[in-house]
């Protein structure tokens, strides 16, 4: 690839907001730090994002046209999916198989073969959109797990352009990928990438190990921050590159006159308690009943929290045709229930519990009003709220899981936890309530400065460096983080459980 070499982008979710009127469609551009990063990128080089508009063919009407006709400053060009394949395709493989078991929850999987046929079927099609509108020296650059397969598919047809990967969510350990029944078709068919992109060394060692036991043959060396295997006669490039946030945007608005006016509202009307918030999409892997149980945990323990502090839980709507989506909801909404009548009082409500999206203007003010975010998924590829609430922030206490690839660039600040340790959550919840405010704004002073320094445009320019093959000698990624075990322990360290004697 050359370094101007028009870019084309491959989403599962076409960037675009969408909006049936009575004349039809009107197409939108859509929001969100991906669409702001590769947005100018694509209008500087000239360049296509191509993508499913997230309406099922039957109810899409002149849809695709609207879309096509949407002048911007790139073209958009569409895949059409059927009702069947979205359930298929997207609820059946992505979500019921890719999703859990890349998350190490192998017991959401659903590996029922129909899925993985949609799986393919529609792959091949984003190729064949691929392959009908970029030209041979366009770059391809595909996005994350729902389209592991489309270079494959233009393999197959003799195509041997240049495309690039990005893996959004985490890879997993060898022993929970082996449980794939298609495991060495999704291998393979990474392979057929020139660039394979991981957000943190964690996801990158996991792949390498598959790669070293799985394919005794493969050849990997490394140099500039970046692997090479080699295989068959081909190369890959393997690297790390931590998706940012739009750092400014975010930082400027958190400042601006409106969030202003909303977080001064929110505070008068919280009072003086200590807000806690927790930010997530309804989702198995963001630890939400495991945070509400350390909650309530700290609650329980110590009880000077009681009526100084509350919990303002903002839950995003999401995959809601799914059972075990259904089921989760149930979970949260009686766990929620169960803590406010335990320990609400007349005049204290200690969970605030929003099921619904809430505006930009008000996610800030949510950011800005917090003491603390409570962020502890269970596993999660980045979790950009980390970053956006760092961004928003001048003294408050990032709560952070050691599973959020955010970890690895923010150690230096966060309160790190195990989200399955409900008391040791309790306790960084405690200790984020007491902490003093010089010490929360150095912390947040040095969150901030990795945020700000390591942002979209950085993890956009970084990739396509890489994918351009140059200077490769700062392409290094941060560390992976892994926690510290001390041996012996540290003579203060109390005991951690019952003792076998
Ligand atoms: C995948 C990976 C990786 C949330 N509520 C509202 C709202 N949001 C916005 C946040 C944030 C985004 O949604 C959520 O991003 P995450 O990174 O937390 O999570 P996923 O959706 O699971 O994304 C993840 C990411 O891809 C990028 O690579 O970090 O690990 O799972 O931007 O601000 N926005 C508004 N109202 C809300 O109520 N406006």
């Amino acid at each position: 690839m050359t370094q101007d070499a028009r870019l084309v982008v491959v989403s599962n979710r076409l960037p675009v907001v969408l909006h049936r009127g009575r004349d039809g469609w009107t197409v939108g551009p859509g929001a969100g730090g991906l669409v702001s990063a590769l947005g100018p990128v694509l209008a500087h080089r000239g360049g296509l994002w191509i993508g499913w508009p997230g309406v099922a063919a039957e109810d899409a009407g002149e849809l695709d046209r609207a879309v096509a006709e949407t002048t911007g400053d790139y073209g958009l060009a569409t895949v059409p999916l059927g009702r069947g394949e979205v359930d298929d395709f997207y609820y059946g493989f992505c979500n019921g198989v890719i999703w859990p078991l890349f998350h190490d929850l192998l017991g959401h999987c659903d590996f029922n073969p129909r899925f993985w046929r949609a799986y393919l079927e529609v792959n091949r099609r984003f190729a064949r959109v691929a392959r009908a509108h970029a030209r041979p020296d366009d770059f391809l650059w595909v996005h994350d797990y729902q389209l592991i397969h489309v270079a494959e598919c233009l393999r197959s047809e003799g195509d041997q352009r240049r495309v690039g990967f990005f893996l959004h969510i985490p890879f997993p350990p060898l022993d929970i990928f082996l449980n794939l029944p298609w495991r060495a078709a999704i291998l393979r068919a990474l392979l057929a990438y020139d660039l394979i992109g991981f957000q943190t060394g964690r996801d990158q060692r996991n792949f390498l190990d598959c790669l070293r036991r799985l394919l005794p043959d493969i050849e990997l060396s490394r140099g500039g921050g970046l692997v090479t295997a080699r295989l068959g006669g081909r190369d890959v490039r393997i690297g790390t590159f931590p998706i940012g946030i739009d750092y400014d945007a975010f930082h400027g608005e958190a400042a601006s006159a409106a969030v202003a006016a909303r977080e001064a509202a929110l505070r008068e009307r919280l009072g003086d308690v200590a807000v806690l918030i927790g930010v997530d999409r309804l989702d198995y892997t963001k630890g939400i009943p495991e945070r509400l149980r350390a909650f309530q945990d700290a609650l329980e323990r110590h009880a000077e929290l009681r009526e100084r502090v509350i919990l303002i839980q903002l839950l995003v709507p999401s995959r809601e045709g799914v059972p075990e989506y259904q089921k989760l909801k149930t979970r949260v909404d009686r766990l929620v229930g169960a803590i406010n009548g335990r320990f609400g009082t007349p005049s204290w409500v200690p969970v605030h519990y929003l099921y619904r999206a809430v505006s930009r203007t008000d996610l800030l003010a949510l950011y800005r009003v917090a003491r603390a975010a409570l962020i502890t998924p269970l596993k999660d590829g980045m979790n950009l709220v980390a970053k956006e609430y760092c961004a928003s922030q001048r003294d408050g206490v990032l709560v952070l899981s050691e599973f959020a690839g955010a970890a690895a660039q923010l150690r230096g600040g966060a309160l790190l936890v195990n989200p399955n340790d409900i008391e040791g959550v309790a306790d960084a919840i405690r200790g984020a309530v007491h902490m003093p405010e010089d010490e929360r704004r150095a912390r947040m002073r040095r969150m901030r400065r990795r945020v700000r320094d390591e942002d979209i445009f950085w993890w956009v320019d970084r990739y396509l460096r890489a994918a351009a093959d140059r200077e490769l000698a700062d392409l290094r990624g941060p560390a992976e983080y892994l926690p510290r075990v001390d041996y012996p322990p540290p003579a203060t360290e109390p005991p951690s459980g019952p003792s076998e004697a």
